[in-house]
């Protein structure tokens, strides 16, 4: 029986002394060329490989990302299972980064950037954390975690999922029929959804507009949720004030993009949160270890909703 490490090989040392600790009977292969087609139970990839379908014995592809979507489904024959990668440190490293997010646009630091450009020493106006309301877009497991972090902050917190939900201090809006009702009471919105096909493009001119005037946005999500020039023409007419990001379509922007050098926009390359090799080698075996006791994996993708 063989684990396909379709990863590149930066992570190896890490994930096959882990492989050969913890799961000894499974084989560790890096080399697909060299695989025998038939031992290999087990794939952890980025994206989907082409040829799936030459493996006849595999039951699990493992995402190395926390979202899968970067696989196409298409390719992954509907028997076999899909897992994300879930994971404490990815939660604390997303918290870590919407509370870096928030706090640098609650306190304006795009405009304090752009002040210490032109050697000037001005102060804006403060808003209280208790007039400034987040808005987040997906409350999933990192979406609640987010929340979590945020909220002794004193922001008032309201969120909008698929389902309905309950959490505690804060204000639950589900399903389309409420998209607008949330959007209308959020200054600062954060999107951590999935991208699916109902989620894509999700950040767009409408959307901005439903936002209360000069409200921002916090991007944590994927690139495919936000339409570019609706992003630029809202912070031209100053619909938006500002935007924290870190995903984009593509990755990375060329480099003429209007992106880099826009002044109230704020990017990082995709870092929200990268798992820790040891981290991510633990979890798909624990996964492993799960799946071979007949348990319940963590992060078992539902395939009809895409996440
Ligand atoms: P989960 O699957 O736990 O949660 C997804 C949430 O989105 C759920 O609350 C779900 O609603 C909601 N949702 C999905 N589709 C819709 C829809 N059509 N309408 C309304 N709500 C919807 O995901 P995680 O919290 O673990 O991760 C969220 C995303 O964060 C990832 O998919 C990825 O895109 C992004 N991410 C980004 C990283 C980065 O470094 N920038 C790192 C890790 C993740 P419901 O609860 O009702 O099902
Ligand atoms: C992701 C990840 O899914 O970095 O974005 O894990």
């Amino acid at each position: 029986m063989a684990f396909l490490f379709n990863l590149d090989m930066k992570r190896t040392p890490v994930f096959a002394e882990a492989f050969a600790r913890e799961l000894p009977h499974i084989r560790f292969v890096t080399d697909k060329a060299t695989a025998d087609p038939a031992d290999v139970r087990y794939v952890l990839t980025w994206l989907a490989p082409d040829d799936l379908t030459r493996y006849p014995n595999l039951e699990i592809v493992f995402s190395v990302g926390a979202g899968v979507d970067q696989i196409d489904l298409d390719r992954v024959p509907t028997h076999l299972k899909l897992v994300r990668m879930v994971d404490d440190s990815i939660v604390r490293m997303m918290q870590e980064y919407a509370t870096l997010a928030v706090l640098a646009l609650h306190r304006d630091l795009p405009a304090y950037i752009a002040a210490k450009t032109q050697a000037q020493w001005q102060a804006l106006p403060i808003t209280q954390a208790a007039d400034r309301r987040i808005g987040v877009l997906g409350l999933g497991s990192l979406g609640q975690a987010v929340i979590e972090r945020l909220a002794p902050f004193g922001f008032p917190i309201s969120g909008w999922s698929r389902t309905p939900k309950t959490i505690s201090g804060v204000t639950c809006f589900h399903g389309d029929a409420q998209f607008d009702a949330f959007l209308a009471q959020t200054d600062l919105l954060i999107c951590m959804l999935p991208l699916t096909p109902q989620t894509t493009g999700i950040l767009n001119a409408t959307t901005f507009a439903k936002l209360p005037h000069g409200a921002s946005l916090v991007h944590m999500g994927r690139g495919g949720h936000l339409d570019q020039d609706a992003l630029l023409n809202a912070l031209d007419s100053g619909q938006l004030s500002a935007a924290f990001m870190d995903v984009t379509h593509p990755e990375p922007l060329p480099p003429d993009h209007p992106f880099w050098r826009h002044p109230r926009i704020i990017l990082t390359p995709h870092i929200a949160s990268i798992t820790p090799s040891d981290r991510a080698a633990r979890a798909v075996i624990d996964n492993i270890k799960r799946h071979e006791s007949g348990g319940d994996m963590i992060g078992l993708v539902d395939r009809s909703l895409g996440y």
